[in-house]
């Protein structure tokens, strides 16, 4: 399969992230991206590198003062005091329920808090550069196909992105990748795009940025968020709201479940794709439902990311991947190149 791949996804490498209160080494990693694209290599994938700019889409589906803030951030930090280079900004304070998020503060920590939903996506240096790579891979993936030039292609992309709504980063996420896809393919003519979002947690950034919108159906299967990140969205009764009332569809699953009760879900998310007749599928590639995931509880194994992919190919539709989730690097190469070749050969 075509893929666009761009290694200056490495300029985003923090040195660290919270868990359980503590700093451990990030989960997201610039390996991860690395261990793709050597099996893509391997088996023989064509790598290409975008040459698409994803500035167009990305000013439809993020809000502006959210991508400026994004661009200018690490600059910013290290205006704030001498020997910032050397330490990584984390928000402290977030504008919830009964505070103002119409007034943008001056101090850079309460900006950040602003823009973020968590203290879970931590900045580096080239976060922004990396992040606009990744989004450049998305719309490129988007245009050969909306273009027809092939029926999929891969934006294989790190950080991941389906977290990041209109206005905030979440979750390792800051340009919502798989929105860009789908932008990118209704900018091209598609009527209609339907994203199916495979990663084990809810895109909660995907949902809320289409989320009042009939032309871009968004399904999703993920861990329950009653126990699962991002706990506060992924609901089975989040169908949409005004003109995207409907074309939403939430299927959680719970901690642990079954790769059998998987499919069954990934059956019902098919059946809801074909029913909305869509001139295109974006596929938000998360691999962190893999049985050998570090901070995940689903099981799936090789032979179920190669039926994953087959049922992906069996729905007919020109389709771009995009990268999200999985968390065991060195597995990861493997399981999304299974899902690429199983929907090949479809
Ligand atoms: C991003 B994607 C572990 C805490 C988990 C949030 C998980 C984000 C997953 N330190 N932080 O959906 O794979
Ligand atoms: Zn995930």
């Amino acid at each position: 399969m075509i893929t666009f791949f761009n290694d200056s996804h490495q300029a985003h490498c923090p040195a660290f992230e919270f868990f359980r209160g503590e700093r451990v080494a990030c989960f997201e990693t610039p390996a991860r991206a690395a261990h793709v694209k050597g099996r893509l290599l391997e088996r023989g994938h064509i790598l290409r590198t975008p040459a698409v700019d994803s500035s167009p889409a990305l000013a439809r589906v993020h809000a502006a003062p959210y991508l400026a803030f994004l661009q200018h951030a690490w600059l910013d930090w290290l205006d704030l005091a001498a020997g910032n280079d050397q330490r990584q900004p984390f928000p402290s304070v977030w504008p919830v329920r009964s505070l103002r998020s119409d007034v943008e503060p001056v101090n850079f920590i309460a900006r950040l808090g602003l823009y973020s939903m968590d203290n879970g996506s931590p900045l580096s240096a080239g976060t922004w550069q990396a992040a606009k790579a990744g989004a450049d891979t998305a719309a490129s993936a988007g245009a050969l196909v909306a273009a027809g030039h092939a029926r999929s292609a891969f934006g294989c992309s790190r950080p991941p992105g389906h977290h990041a709504g209109a206005d905030f980063m979440g979750g390792y996420c800051f340009l919502n990748n798989a929105a860009v896809a789908a932008q990118s393919l209704r900018d091209a003519g598609a009527a209609r795009v339907a994203i199916l979002d495979v990663d084990y947690h809810h895109g909660n950034g995907t949902q809320s940025i289409f989320y009042r919108r009939a032309d871009v159906l968004c399904v999703s299967l993920h861990g329950d968020p009653l126990t699962e990140y991002p706990f506060y969205l992924g609901h089975a009764d989040e169908g949409g709201e005004g003109e995207g009332e409907g074309f939403n569809l939430n299927l959680p699953l719970p901690a642990g479940c079954s790769s059998a009760l998987w499919f069954e879900a990934l059956e019902q998310a098919c059946r809801r794709i074909s029913l909305y007749r869509s001139d295109a599928l974006v596929v938000a590639l998360g691999l962190d439902t893999f049985a050998g995931d570090p901070i995940s509880t689903f099981s799936l194994l090789a032979d179920d990311f190669s039926r994953l992919g087959r049922r992906l190919g069996a729905m007919g539709l020109p389709t771009v991947f995009v990268l999200e989730g999985g968390y065991a690097a060195a597995s990861l190469g493997i399981n999304a190149v299974t899902v690429i070749e199983g929907f090949e050969e479809a």
